[in-house]
């Protein structure tokens, strides 16, 4: 049975879902509703699969995430067909993953390539939304976003970057044909992660890098290597287990935060506690103690422990004074990991510009000037995302009434668990603001998003239910209650965090992610579900 309204005239137009996105959630989201015998379609405006890992094609390019759990986890022989070679799988690796589940789950005949949204309208009297593309209007019963989080680059606006003689990119829209920097003098705006694992493998090919950074940043060391044969072996033979404890998990990661308070140990034993974590690297180090996100003094251990270990790396003290970040505390914004990131600032070709104390004026033809001119032929921005609200606002989405989106979100973005939007029936947002996402595996997360809203699915179809739509007073409690649990963490004192929006001039200041952990957020999902989708109304 479908959801299929009017008369079956055009199999390609009238559908049960229309899916936008088709990286790691959109391909999930086709393979798990098709599956349970949806009529559905994806629209992906890449001319290729993989979303994310579609456009970050930058040098340096890889998941802070490992491997082995970057991944699915919902089909037992895909997880231990494939390969991966390294720790952390860079881009092209994760983009060959993601073709082969395209293909291996036969997935292709149901995407549309290269496909832009541009708008999205709610129809009250049939309930069903128009999708409309460059070309054609798709009518579904219920539209599924899988746009991601960190989709919509941020190019700071600069004066005079028109005027520039050289070359420029942003990170997450990189040239697939990639670009040449031997021997060219390349600046690079932002430290964030990006930046962090762009500036050393730039560093090694361009005859000059200037790194203008406006916030330093902790970074913790990846220690990525290559897998070998027994490692895999070990990692498959133990999947289940690295499966539920990645659910049980605060972050969706496989390993759980200490239960010890940073505080309750002696000086020896956190400083030999930090050393173990740093030798072995990873994300996994600010799993050391139970308190670093939520005691500014228990956090103030981990900071000042980074702080020495960037002095102890970096020759140069001026330089190291200004790599040294002061203004918030580690983990507070989301904290990357690098190779050799502090290392690259002891090479001669290398030059920091702490764009704070002497900010960026313009850009010229020959360069960037800040309070004097950095020549340059080549600019990168890793200056980040418009993240999570931006990929959501960047076509026109249309609810009940014909109320946008943006009119809706323009005090920032409120949602009943990050899955649906008051007013807006039928639709359904994978990864949206308010759900756990980017503190989060995103591959955890969108699995644990794509399972809630097929179940969903399947059950208004069993009722004969046509229409779901979260309510007001719905939506006023969970965004409550995302504001009290970040406010229970140190998180939204980090002033220039993009998990505030503070990183995009004039986004509302408001803390999008769910901040109570993924077992938490999973739990109290599915009890809404139990009890007959508490807080959203289902009519026929
Ligand atoms: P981030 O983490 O948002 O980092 C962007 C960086 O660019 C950060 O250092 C910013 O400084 C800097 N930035 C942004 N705008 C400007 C301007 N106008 N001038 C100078 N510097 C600027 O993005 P990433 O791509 O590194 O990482 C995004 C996520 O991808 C990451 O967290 C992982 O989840 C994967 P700021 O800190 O705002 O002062």
């Amino acid at each position: 049975m479908t959801f299929r309204n009017g008369p079956d005239t055009d199999r390609d137009t009238q559908l049960d879902v229309v899916v936008i996105g088709a990286g790691f959630s959109g391909l999930y989201a086709l393979q798990r509703l098709r599956s349970e015998g949806f009529r559905v379609r994806v629209l992906e405006q890449g001319d290729g699969v993989g979303g994310t890992w579609y456009w970050n094609r930058y040098p340096g390019a890889r998941c802070d995430s490992e491997s082995y759990y970057y991944s699915y986890s919902f089909d037992e022989e895909l997880q231990h067909e494939w390969e991966w070679t390294e720790r952390y799988p860079e881009h092209f690796e994760i983009r060959a993953y993601l073709e082969h589940v395209a293909e291996r789950f036969d997935l292709h005949r149901d995407i549309d390539l290269g496909t832009r949204v541009e708008s999205a309208t709610f129809d009250d009297a049939t309930s069903t939304w128009a999708v409309r593309t460059a070309d054609r209007t798709l009518t579904c019963r219920f539209l599924v976003t899988a746009v991601g989080c960190l989709s919509t680059a941020n190019v700071p606006d600069i004066p005079g970057l028109d005027t520039f003689a050289g070359e420029w990119f942003h990170t997450g829209r990189w040239p697939h044909e990639g670009v040449d920097l031997a021997g060219k003098r390349v600046g690079i705006v932002g430290t964030g992660s990006t930046g962090i694992q762009a500036v050393p493998v730039v560093a090694k090919e361009a005859a000059h890098l200037t790194v203008f950074q406006r916030t330093a940043n902790y970074s913790i060391p990846a220690r990525n290597g290559p897998v070998s044969a027994a490692e895999r072996a070990e990692v498959k033979a133990r999947y289940d287990e690295i499966r539920r404890i990645q659910r049980e998990s605060t972050n969706g990661h496989p390993f759980l935060i200490s239960e010890v308070s940073a505080l309750a140990v002696d000086e020896a034993e956190r400083t030999a506690t930090y050393e173990k974590a740093w030798e072995r690297g990873s994300l996994k180090f600010r799993a050391s103690f139970a308190d670093l996100l939520t005691s500014r003094e228990a956090n103030d251990t981990a900071s000042d422990f980074i702080r020495d270990k960037i002095r102890a790396v970096v020759r140069d003290p001026a330089t190291a004074e200004k790599l040294t970040p002061r203004d918030h505390g580690f983990a507070t914004k989301r904290p990357p990991i690098d190779t050799d990131y502090f290392e690259a600032y002891n090479r001669t070709n290398v030059s920091l510009v702490d764009v704070r104390a002497d900010p960026i004026r313009e850009i010229t033809p020959a360069g960037i000037r800040t309070g004097e001119e950095h020549p340059l032929d080549v600019i990168i921005f890793a200056t980040g995302f418009d993240a999570m609200t931006g990929p959501l606002l960047g076509f026109d989405i249309r609810g009940a009434g014909g109320v946008p989106l943006r009119t809706k979100w323009a005090a920032g973005p409120v949602t009943h668990l990050g899955l649906q939007v008051a007013g807006f029936p039928n639709l359904f947002t994978i990864t949206g603001p308010g759900s756990p996402s980017v503190l989060c595996n995103m591959p955890t997360a969108i699995e644990q998003h794509v399972e809630w809203i097929a179940d969903c699915l399947v059950h208004l179809r069993e009722k004969g239910v046509s229409r779901m739509e979260t309510t007001e007073e719905a939506e006023r409690a969970w965004v409550a209650h995302v504001n009290e649990v970040a406010h229970q963490t140190l998180l939204p004192q980090a002033s220039t965090s993009w998990y505030l929006g503070a990183n995009v001039p004039g986004k509302p200041r408001v803390f999008m992610p769910y901040a109570g952990g993924m077992a938490t957020y999973a739990k109290t999902c599915a009890e809404v579900a139990e009890k007959g989708y508490e807080g959203f109304v289902l009519s026929a």
